[in-house]
């Protein structure tokens, strides 16, 4: 592993300083501070006899072991977090008061943790799931989270809905089975009758929900917020994470593949990619809708199933993000942090989304139960770097020592301190919204179209994007054994495009159904009127939206991509230095796999491998290069796991070059030389497989038939 990146320095790392410990030339302690003699033996009555109870040191040490753990997160429980900030360009005063969004000369300090949604804390990487995409901004005026996810909308419109939900996707509570997999019965069963979900399936059927790298996927507040400025003028406000790698995914097979070589992928790729010094970078994006045009959408804003086209509204980029810190304590910081979309600051507001406005109940609730303390806001990862004033006093694990004898306001005793700040001393005021209406369990008739976006997202993407998407739902389809919830997800898809039904129909032998059920009724009120809860479809403003496709993503860079070079002894020395240095001088990393560890002979200075064949996999690269050197590729190819790496590569269509005598090695193998693959580079310069690697997937390799491997 290369050398640990300088740790930088920020207020925050100021803040936490006096609770960072890492007892490097100190001695061994108990709690209480006591030095340790003795930390290999309990105490006993006698060499053979019994441990006695008066052990304080032993019972210390396993009460607190005891007590290790805490309850996971009900969602997202499994995630990776980095530390960084946050720059805005230039000055958004003209919508925002936030000081962090006006002040371009402000680095603020931020903390993010990416996470899975289905899978319990010690699951896969490459779960076919939406991402967290959490962020916390440590700014001047009090914490901020823009709690998000990597795909712009939700299963469902009100958070009355989130648990059933979740207790849909989560493994079945007979068997505890699957583990982080919607590929299963109940899951498919309440989405089969909640038609509002449909936008949502077709992201998370989509190569978005298997990125390649948190550091290549989007991310999105989901919700309308709103923007508040100096002169308390409010816009609405949509939020995007835009990565600077571009949008990039694995193929499903690959996934599957690397979750059994490396369930950490993606926690391993963030923490070696900061390792390195390949910054995590993403360009904040925003949306910006006046308040006047809040109705001139064929969608409701408040609706979260739905997106703005980019096309309709375009993304400003506002601002940068780089994640340059790994957290020093992964329990510490990542485990116990504690997001929450209602930590706010005067400048950004909510909109009466149904789901926002459920969230914001839910998130202090949770890390009530999770953390166990309202003193949440102590542990370190989650303390504002503003100051903190106020009148709650003590609870569980309390860590001020609050001075005085106030606790209460108004108070003259301690000269009327804490006190309230005026708006223009930066104190927060709700945005004053009229708000005029009878009391009601009730659905906008506004939010009632289910699948124009569907279709929308459908028609936007490419050919290969549309295969994978097809591919998706017939494995999942496939793992669910009630025909008739196949069925009912067949008319379902059949209102968001007739072909992709009919594609996915074929793939479970089963045929669309003429006349779709009407699901709808089965996700209405006990005593509401089903022909009033007909889903409607509403003409979008654009047919596609090019944005939605990641085949039109960022493909000028190789930086931080990992190529394997496969080499045996009597590899061509020259030829793995040329390519090496080619690759690195572009910013990719490179590692050289042999049959087995230690020193491969070469035609000059001896080289040595950094991963064994059989150890490894094509899974967790991005591409192959199989040097020149007639020694080297006569082993290679006679060698299986070498030849199963070529065609595994090829197979989830990534770049392969081949130089001299390894392209025998190719020869061996699946992969067609003489055919016209842009993305097989035989004899070519490094610049031309560099190019093919920028390219990250040839997908359209797929179309040409299947590759055993
Ligand atoms: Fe969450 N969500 N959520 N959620 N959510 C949690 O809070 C909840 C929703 C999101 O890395 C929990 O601290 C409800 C949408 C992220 O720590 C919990 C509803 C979006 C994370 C909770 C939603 C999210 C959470 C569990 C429907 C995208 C992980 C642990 C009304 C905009 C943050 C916790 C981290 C976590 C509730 C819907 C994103 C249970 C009730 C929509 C990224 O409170």
């Amino acid at each position: 592993m290369a050398k640990k990146n300088p740790k930088s320095l920020n207020k925050k790392e100021e803040n936490l300083a006096p609770h960072t410990e890492d007892g490097a030339d100190q001695f061994l302690t108990t709690n209480q501070g006591l030095r340790i003699n003795d930390n290999q033996n309990s105490l006993k009555a006698g060499e053979r006899g019994p441990s006695l109870l008066e052990d304080f040191i032993l019972r210390e040490k396993i009460t607190h072991f005891d007590h290790e753990r805490i309850p996971e997160r009900i969602v997202h429980a499994r995630g990776s977090a980095a530390h960084g900030y946050f720059q805005v360009y230039k000055s958004m005063a003209k919508f925002t008061k936030a000081g962090f969004l006006t002040d371009p000369a402000r680095q603020t300090p931020v903390f993010v943790r990416f996470s899975t949604v289905a899978g319990s804390r010690g699951s896969t990487d490459l779960a076919r799931d939406a991402r967290g995409f959490a962020v916390k901004f440590y700014t001047d005026e009090g914490n901020y989270d823009l709690v998000g996810n990597n795909m712009p909308v939700f299963f469902i419109q009100d958070a009355v809905k989130f648990p059933d939900f979740v207790h849909a996707v989560k493994p079945e509570p007979d068997n505890e089975m699957p583990q982080a997999a919607s590929a299963h019965d109940t899951f498919w069963d309440f989405i089969s009758l909640m038609p509002e979900s449909m936008h949502m399936i077709m992201w998370v059927m989509s190569d978005r929900a298997i990125p390649r790298s948190y550091r290549m996927m989007e991310g999105f507040g989901i919700h309308t917020f709103r923007f508040i400025n100096e002169a308390g003028k409010g816009c609405f406000v949509k939020f995007h994470w835009k990565p600077l790698l571009g949008v990039h995914a694995v193929a499903w097979d690959e996934a599957q593949a690397i979750s059994g070589k490396d369930p950490d992928f993606h926690r391993r790729d963030l923490w070696n990619a900061i390792e390195n010094g390949d910054y995590p970078e993403y360009e904040l994006g925003v949306q910006i809708v006046p308040e006047a045009d809040e109705h001139k959408f064929p969608f409701d804003l408040l609706d979260p199933t739905k997106i703005i086209p980019e096309e309709v509204v375009p993304v400003q980029r506002i601002g940068k993000m780089v994640l340059n810190r790994n957290p020093d304590n992964f329990f510490a910081e990542t485990e116990q942090v504690a997001f929450h979309p209602g930590h706010l600051v005067p400048g950004i507001d909510f909109s009466n989304d149904p789901l926002l406005q459920g969230r914001l109940f839910s998130y202090t609730d949770t890390q009530l139960s999770r953390l166990g303390s309202p003193n949440f806001h102590e542990i370190p990862i989650n303390r504002a770097v503003s100051p903190v004033h106020n009148n709650q006093r003590d609870a569980h694990m309390r860590q001020t020592i609050n001075r005085g004898n106030t606790a209460y306001e108004p108070n003259t005793i301690g000269g009327g301190c804490p006190f309230q700040a005026k708006i223009a001393d930066g104190g927060f005021s709700s945005y004053e919204e009229r708000v005029d209406g009878h009391k009601v369990r009730a659905r906008s008739r506004s939010f009632f179209d289910h699948f124009s976006q569907a279709t929308l997202f459908y028609e936007s993407q490419s050919e290969a994007e549309k295969t994978h998407l097809v591919n998706a739902l017939r494995f999942e389809l496939g793992k669910v054994t009630v025909t008739d919830i196949r069925i009912r997800m067949l008319g379902l898809l059949s209102q968001v495009d007739k072909s992709l039904a009919a594609r996915v129909a074929e793939g479970l032998g089963l045929k669309v159904p003429a006349k779709p059920e009407q699901p709808i009724n089965h996700s209405i009120p006990a005593d509401g009127d089903p022909a009033k809860f007909q889903p409607k479809v509403v003409p979008q403003q654009v047919k596609t939206s090019p944005a939605l496709s990641m085949a039109n993503t960022v493909k000028d860079t190789v930086k931080s991509r990992m190529i394997a070079f496969l080499v045996a002894d009597g590899v061509s020395f020259d030829d793995v230095n040329d390519m090496k240095s080619a690759l690195l001088k572009a910013g990719a990393q490179v590692q050289l796999i042999a049959p087995r560890l230690g020193a491969i002979k070469t035609s000059g200075k001896a080289l040595e491998a950094d991963e064994r064949l059989p150890a490894t996999s094509s899974v967790l690269f991005d591409a192959v290069y199989i040097p020149k050197g007639a020694g080297s590729a006569a082993t290679l190819k006679a060698s299986p796991e070498a030849i199963h790496f070529i065609n595994e590569a090829y197979k989830h269509c990534k770049a392969i070059a081949a130089d001299g005598e390894g392209a025998e090695v190719l020869k061996a193998s699946y992969v067609p030389v003489d055919d016209k693959d842009p993305a097989v580079i035989i004899n070519g310069k490094p610049a031309a497989f560099i190019k093919a690697v920028a390219q990250h997937r040839y997908w359209e390799r797929e179309a040409k038939g299947g590759v055993p491997a």
